[in-house]
């Protein structure tokens, strides 16, 4: 039971990361480069040419990490595995180092009382499978489910709550339509294979799972996104539709319901052989829990002509933005947590990622204010407490990011820590976001309501 201003007991309150974004040292004890090694070292791909090398020298610098976690009292911590740490060419030939970095790290967690939420595959794909045409080569799946079953192998017991992919919106939106991330193509036929192959690799990866015999729970993450039509016209109504079918249900409705969406097939280039039966039969495995990672909302409008969605957003003017340009809307996060028990029934949620980019100012006297963030986070723990009370089944709550990190094409200028990292020396400096989630967390969400 969820008290007035308390959160349930047993909730999880955490802080989330991913490999490539802060562990730097990317080839490191025999690992192979990935898919954004090699596309964050080619000219004019992220801002200011920034890449992964050293990042937060999480690889290096891991237990003084974890020790952080520990002081700000949190119980969970959800991280990433990197691939081609453990593969270094994508399948086959296995790097024992590369499991023992994430040994250690699991050990360390352990020894701090901390439980690890893990995930296979947050964006980092191992190069040579990038070559072979990433996610949209249809033998990828099954690449992807032997590095699962390798990895539940070795942690199995340790490890309680894994993840098979990470918003796979993205990777397929930024990947395959938009070409600002890795392999940097713009096919929406390519898209759709991607999609696709995403899919039944976290079908097979589940599978794996369950024949391993795997202790704990499995669950697959993805980023919603409520869409708002700008006016009540039909067209816009239309558009909103469609976005929200190509954003908010392309993974779920596979997954919980075993088809795609109609809606799909109003988007320029959504088109192709029927995929088989079988495949959502894979797909439809059960999974026990759903994270769900969210910042922002958006309002569209229908936009004839604009390949390949026919729609475009209505920039809120008068709404705070944060640093990325995303509106700070806190009721959009209730409103998803709605939509997903509404839809797709009572499963165990968890908000896997939530946290807002800002300009701060560089840490003063061993401080660092950062008044907008404790904002956000307020009124985003205050939604998802009116989300619980309405009887979604949320478990747990994981803040974006613990440490400031490589925002991918963004580089390092936008800033979503609740600790700051000064990239010269690597020293941690907890910002008043950081200090305010620990009273959170200590109170079990009274701080809420002070
Ligand atoms: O930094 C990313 C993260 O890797 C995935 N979810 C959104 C975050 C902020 O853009």
């Amino acid at each position: 039971m969820t008290s007035p201003h308390q959160f349930p007991t047993g909730f999880v309150w955490g802080a989330a990361t991913s490999a490539y974004q802060i562990e730097g040292s990317p080839l490191a004890d025999g690992a192979g480069p990935s898919n954004w090694h090699r596309f964050s070292h080619t000219p004019g791909r992220t801002e200011r040419d920034a890449t992964g090398d050293r990042a937060c020298d999480h690889y290096r610098r891991y237990a003084d990490d974890v020790a952080l976690l520990r002081d700000m009292g949190l119980g969970a911590y959800r991280f990433s595995i990197a691939w081609s740490r453990i593969f270094p060419d994508g399948h086959g030939r296995l790097n024992t180092k590369g499991l023992d970095f994430y040994r250690r790290l699991l050990d360390c967690l352990a020894d701090a009382g901390i439980e690890p939420f893990v995930t296979l595959h947050h964006w980092d794909l191992p190069a040579a499978l990038d070559d072979r045409g990433g996610w949209a080569h249809r033998d990828m799946a099954g690449w992807f489910g032997d590095y699962a079953h390798q990895l539940f192998r070795a942690f199995n017991g340790r490890v309680r709550h894994w993840v098979t992919l990470n918003e796979p919106w993205v990777i397929v939106q930024e990947g395959y339509v938009a070409g600002t991330h890795p392999p940097g193509r713009r096919s929406m036929s390519l898209a759709r294979q991607a999609a696709h192959n995403l899919l039944r690799g976290h079908g097979l990866a589940v599978q794996a799972f369950r024949a391993d015999g795997g202790e704990g729970r499995i669950g697959l993450v993805v980023n919603l996104e409520p869409k708002y039509a700008a006016s009540e016209r039909p067209e816009d109504l239309a558009a909103m539709r469609r976005l929200h079918a190509w954003m908010n249900r392309l993974y779920l409705d596979p997954v919980f319901l075993g088809r795609y969406p109609d809606e799909l097939g109003e988007i320029d280039g959504w088109t192709g052989e029927a995929f088989p039966a079988a495949d959502f039969r894979l797909i439809r495995e059960p999974i026990d829990f759903l994270g769900i990672n969210y910042y922002s909302r958006s309002v569209v409008r229908d936009a004839p002509g604009l390949a390949p969605f026919g729609a475009e957003r209505v920039l809120q003017a008068q709404a705070p933005h944060t640093a990325l340009g995303w509106e700070v809307f806190a009721e959009g996060l209730k409103s998803c947590l709605l939509w997903v028990k509404r839809r797709y029934g009572d499963l165990p949620l968890y908000i896997t990622e939530n946290g807002a980019a800002f300009d701060d100012e560089p840490p003063t006297g061993g401080r660092l204010a950062d008044p907008l963030r404790v904002d956000y986070l307020r009124r985003h723990l205050l939604a998802a407490h009116a989300a619980i009370a309405e009887g979604v089944d949320l478990r747990g709550y994981f803040a974006w990011s613990l440490l400031d990190n490589f925002e991918w094409a963004f580089g390092y200028d936008k800033r979503f820590g609740l600790i700051h990292v000064d990239y010269a020396t690597q020293a941690r400096t907890l910002k008043d976001s950081a200090h305010f989630y620990r009273r959170v967390v200590e109170s079990h969400g009274a701080e809420l309501w002070r």
